[in-house]
Order: C-alpha cells, then sequence, then structure tokens
C-alpha cells in the first residue's frame, strides 16, 4: 500500500470518528454546559486519530461489524484525549499548544480542563459498556477492563508518573524502553487488542497483533522523540524542544539521533514482519508501522 492511500485512509478514518464523535458527545444545555463544550473542543480539534484507525484495521481483519468498533474506536480517541487535555495542564507539563490551538486550560481555565479530561475518560467507559459496541456482555467486559488496564497504574497512568517524577533522571535505554511502553505504548496496544477482541481472534492472532502494537508503539516514540528535536511547532501543532528544555531521557538523548532513527526503522521491519498470518488482509498496517517512523506530523 502507498504512503498517499494509507493517508486518504487515515482522512477517511478521521471524518467519520469526528461524526461519530459529534453523535456521542454532543452540545449540551444546562449549568454544566461548560465542561461539555470544553470536551468538544479537546476532542473535536483533529489529530492524527491513528490509535482508532489501528483499533478499526485490526477489528477489519476479523470483519467485525464496523459501527461497534467504530465506537470503540471513539472511546479509545477519548482517553487519549483526556490524557492530552491533563498532560498539558500547568502541574504536568505546563503547554501552551495542542492540535495548533490554545491548550484546554488557556482556551478555558484550569478546573473546566480537569473536569473536561474527567469527562472524557468517563465517557468512554460507558460508550465501551453500552450494548450497541457488541451484542456479547463478555466481549464489552473486556473491552472496559483491558482500557481499564491499558489506561491505568500499570500503563499510562504508571508511566506518566514515572516519566513526571524523573524528568532530570538518569536513565537507561532499558528504564526509558520500560517507561514509554507504559505511557505511549499502552493505548497502542490496546487499540490492536480492542480489534482482535471485537474480532473473536485466536489466542495465535492475538499475540501477533499485540507483538506488532507493541513494536509500533516504541516506533513511535521514538519517531516522538526524534520530531521533538527536528519538528516544528507549525508542522506538529505543539511546542517542540521540550525534552531537552526539560533535560529529559529520550530515546534520542540515550542513543543518539542516528541511532534512533536506525533503531526506529529496525523495530517498524518488526512490526511489518509480525502480520504474515494475515496475509495482504493486514496491508493497512504494514502502511502504519511504516508511516509512524516517516511521519512529519
Ligand atoms: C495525563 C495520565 C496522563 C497521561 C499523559 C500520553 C501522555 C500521557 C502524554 C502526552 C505527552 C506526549 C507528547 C507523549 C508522546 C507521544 C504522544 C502520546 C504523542 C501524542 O499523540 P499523537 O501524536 O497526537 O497521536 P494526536 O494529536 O495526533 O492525537
Amino acid at each position: 500500500m502507498t504512503a498517499s492511500l494509507l493517508e486518504d485512509m487515515l482522512e477517511r478514518t478521521a471524518r467519520a470518528v469526528e461524526t461519530e464523535l459529534e453523535a456521542l458527545l454532543p452540545a449540551e444545555t444546562g449549568a454544566h454546559a461548560r465542561v461539555v463544550e470544553a470536551m468538544r473542543y479537546a476532542a473535536l480539534a483533529g489529530g492524527k486519530r491513528l490509535r482508532p484507525f489501528l483499533l478499526l484495521e485490526a477489528a477489519a481483519l476479523f470483519d467485525a461489524p464496523k459501527a461497534g468498533a467504530l465506537r470503540a474506536a471513539v472511546a479509545l480517541e477519548m482517553v487519549h484525549t483526556y490524557s492530552l487535555v491533563h498532560d498539558d495542564l500547568p502541574a504536568m507539563d505546563d503547554d501552551d499548544l495542542r492540535r495548533g490551538q490554545p491548550t484546554a486550560h488557556l482556551k478555558f481555565d484550569e478546573a473546566t480542563a480537569i473536569l473536561a479530561g474527567d469527562g472524557l475518560l468517563t465517557l468512554a467507559f460507558e460508550v465501551l459498556a453500552h450494548e450497541a459496541t457488541h451484542a456479547d456482555a463478555a466481549v464489552r467486559c473486556a473491552l472496559v477492563a483491558g482500557l481499564a488496564r491499558a489506561a491505568g497504574i500499570h500503563g499510562m497512568v504508571g508511566g506518566q508518573m514515572i516519566d513526571l517524577a524523573g524528568a532530570a533522571a538518569a536513565r537507561d535505554l532499558e528504564a526509558i524502553t520500560r517507561l514509554q511502553e507504559m505511557k505511549t505504548g499502552a493505548l497502542i496496544r490496546y487499540a490492536l487488542d480492542a480489534g482482535a477482541l471485537l474480532g473473536g481472534a485466536s489466542a495465535a492472532q492475538r499475540q501477533a497483533l499485540e507483538a506488532y502494537g507493541r513494536a509500533i508503539g516504541l516506533a513511535f516514540q521514538i519517531a516522538d522523540d526524534i520530531l521533538d528535536v527536528e519538528g516544528s511547532a507549525d508542522d506538529l501543532g505543539k511546542r517542540t524542544g521540550k525534552d531537552a528544555g526539560l533535560g529529559k531521557a529520550t530515546f534520542v538523548s540515550s542513543l543518539g539521533l542516528e541511532a534512533a532513527r536506525q533503531e526506529a526503522a529496525t523495530l517498524s521491519r518488526n512490526a511489518v514482519n509480525r502480520l504474515d498470518l494475515f496475509g495482504e488482509r493486514a496491508d493497512s498496517l504494514r502502511a502504519v508501522a511504516r508511516f509512524v517512523v516517516d511521519r512529519r506530523v
């Protein structure tokens, strides 16, 4: 699959995700309307919608019903968006730019941004638990538990804690890898596993998708570290040069730019190799493995 075909597919998925987000998170009136406005501000601001794309393409490998998969994909994007809103807060990364627009706490205020993140996190589980997501309650339960695990203390929240606890900590490559497998990797791996759960994948198929997810999660983070050094705020819609400014240990600070690039390329190839058992049906996922390391946004 060519890079431009993948871009078209990503674009189409982004539109579908936004339409579903509009439906699941309509504007409201009343005394609480401001928090909904802030949730919509953060969630409808664009973004690559990479995690929803991975979930939908994994589910499509097994011909899982599309409407339920889209709901699960949007739930995952809600959790991702909450993490960005909270990460941008003054108490964490203190950022002023996200997805090319002022961060939620600057557009609204800190308390509203905290509540908007909380609202997105909790709405995600309501969406997953609804029977429209999957007819089988056991599958819905597995989807809910999996997202809680990926987003929680042994996943994203735990990774963020380690990251915040030692911005200037000396970390070796193993420690950086562990941190990033939790902070960024867990939601990416969940995207693949949710697709597998929705599609009733076999244990071998689930394992292959898990290995693919692990490899592209790390490749994605290495590319993010490289873009923080080489990218521009105009292209990325967020400030760059932050890691070095904060003295953070990253794949780039640990390996150097060239070796980081090589490592990302190796991980991308490894990811592609894990998809053999799906044949050409997994071509879009192969293209994503290349996209995550070649991307400029
Ligand atoms: C606040 C619990 C909590 C966690 C925050 C994910 C995260 C943890 C913080 C974001 C900080 C960051 C820049 C991490 C690097 C990788 C990453 C998640 C980048 C943003 O994801 P993209 O590039 O963003 O998919 P878009 O806007 O395209 O969705």
